[in-house]
Parts: structure tokens; sequence; C-alpha cells
């Protein structure tokens, strides 16, 4: 079985960072092992949410890893916290790299041309070193645009998004996708950029007129997994894309839809079926 270490926050409530990758990747059929960055009541987007920094426990949980020997296959990062806490986790990454480990980053720190609260400038540049080291990198155009210093446009072509991702590359991670990209009008999906190959590839779906907070987690998680499962980078992406897809469709239908994060639990039958073909 492969092994994920997984590096974000723990919102207790919210339907995000590890509380998403943890049954999506287990769903997926890797073991997932998690190194939480900080504990929050909630995610950010409630009121007088708390937040406690777990910085101070990255070294000794690592050193006690090392000793033990422990490996990984993949080692995803998400919404992390601090630009000192991503010092920490470039430690990590070199420490626990090894030729055959995929580094995954997805840099969640902004959204629909903002950054989330709590974050500034420094710290969206701090997230581009990190997303330098990866193998495959998973931010949203808000997040490309604050690493690359790109304008942030909302009527765009794909001679934008390739530009932004050929910015993504030229810092050295090896392949970047970038998601929400809507190519056509009524869709919605991803564009991706392999650095050595030179190829691209798009995927969109119809886009489900409802936005969400933790589908940008649920898109990560879903792409780690499917690739660890044996799927191509390309069909990672398209499987994360259809089960986001559906995770806001199935949300729509809940006549109690909760209003800080999607119903994906519902259609983990789904992504199980997803990553059999
Ligand atoms: O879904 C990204 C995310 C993860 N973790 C926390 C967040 C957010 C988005 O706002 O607040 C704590």
């Amino acid at each position: 079985m492969k092994r994920v270490l997984t590096v974000q926050d723990i919102s207790c409530l919210g339907k995000c960072s590890l509380t998403v990758a943890l049954p999506l990747i287990s769903a997926c059929g890797s073991e997932a092992v998690i190194l939480p960055t900080a504990l929050l009541s909630t995610h950010t987007m409630f009121r007088n949410f708390t937040f406690k920094d777990l910085s101070d426990q990255i070294r000794p949980i690592m050193n006690h890893w090392k000793s033990e020997g422990i490996t990984f296959d993949a080692i995803y990062t998400g919404y992390l916290g601090t630009a000192e806490e991503i010092d920490l986790i470039l430690e990590l990454i070199e420490t626990f790299r090894t030729p055959q480990t995929l580094v995954v980053v997805d840099p969640a720190m902004g959204d629909n041309g903002r950054l989330y609260t709590g974050f500034d400038e420094a710290y969206a540049k701090k997230n581009a070193s990190l997303c330098a080291v990866g193998d495959l990198i998973l931010p949203n155009i808000t997040e490309a645009c604050f690493m690359t210093d790109t304008e942030y446009r909302t009527d765009y072509d794909e001679t934008y998004v390739k530009e932004l991702l050929g910015k993504l590359t030229a810092t050295g991670a090896k392949t970047a996708a970038l998601t929400g990209v809507s190519l056509q009008p009524g869709k919605t999906g991803v564009m991706g950029l392999d650095s050595q190959r030179g190829n691209y590839y798009v995927y969109q779906n119809d886009r489900v007129p409802a936005s969400y907070h933790g589908t940008g987690d649920i898109f990560s998680s879903v792409a780690v997994g499917a690739v660890m499962a044996g799927k191509t980078w390309q069909d990672g992406l398209r499987i994360a894309a259809d089960f986001t897809a559906r995770t806001i469709q199935a949300t729509l239908q809940n006549p109690r839809e909760p209003w800080y994060g999607v119903d994906f639990e519902t259609v983990i039958p789904e992504l199980v079926e997803m990553l059999r073909h």
C-alpha cells in the first residue's frame, strides 16, 4: 500500500484540509499519515475562530519518524499557516524525499483574487518557494497570480493560463496545474503543464452554479490519491475535477446543505468507482 504524508492544518469543523484529506486519501486506497500544522476550531471563513500554531511539533515529529526509518511515497502539503512554518516543511521535504517520492504542493492561501484572512504577500512568496520544489503543484488562479506577480483577471483566455503555467514551472516545479480554469462560458476545470515534456492538459466540466469552501482541498486530495492509485497526472486531474463537481452537485441537492463545506461523503462510492476504470 502507498503511504501518503499530508501536511496541513486541522480545522475541527469546516470540511477542509485534514478532515477531507484523510477520508479521501483512504478512499483512494492509500495510507494517510498526517502532520497537522495548526489547530483551528473552524476554517477561517467563520468569525472568531481559534488558532493554535503547531510549528514547534514539526521537528520532533520529523526526528522521530527519521529514527524509525519511515518513508513516504508522496508528501502532499496544503494550507500551512505561517512563513516560518514553510521553512520547516522545506526541511521536511528535503529529509524524506527520495527519487521515488512524489511531492505535491497545494499552496492553499486564497481565492477570488484575495488571500485568506491572516496571509500577506510575504506568505504568498514563501509558498512560491515551496512550489519550486514540487513535482506537482495545484494552485488556483488567485494563488498563482500572488506567487508570480501576475495581474489577477476574471476574463482571460488560454494564453493567460499558459503564461501563468509557464511562470509557475519556471520557478522549478515539474508539473503545474491550475484549478478553477474556465476556458469557455459555462465550463470550469483544470489546465496543466508538464514542463519536462512540454505537454499541456486541459479538462473542462460544466460549471455548477455554486462555490463552496474546501473544494480545492478535495480536488488536491483526490488528485494525489488517484496518482498513488496508479493513474497518470492527467487522469488524476480529470478524476479530481469530476469528483469535485459531483460533490458540489450533491450539496445542492441537500435541503440542509452546510454553507461551510460540501457533502463529499455521499459521493465517496462514486470516487471508488472512478478509480476502477
Ligand atoms: O480550504 C482551505 C483552507 C484550509 N484550512 C483553513 C482555511 C482554509 C480556507 O479558508 O481557512 C484553516
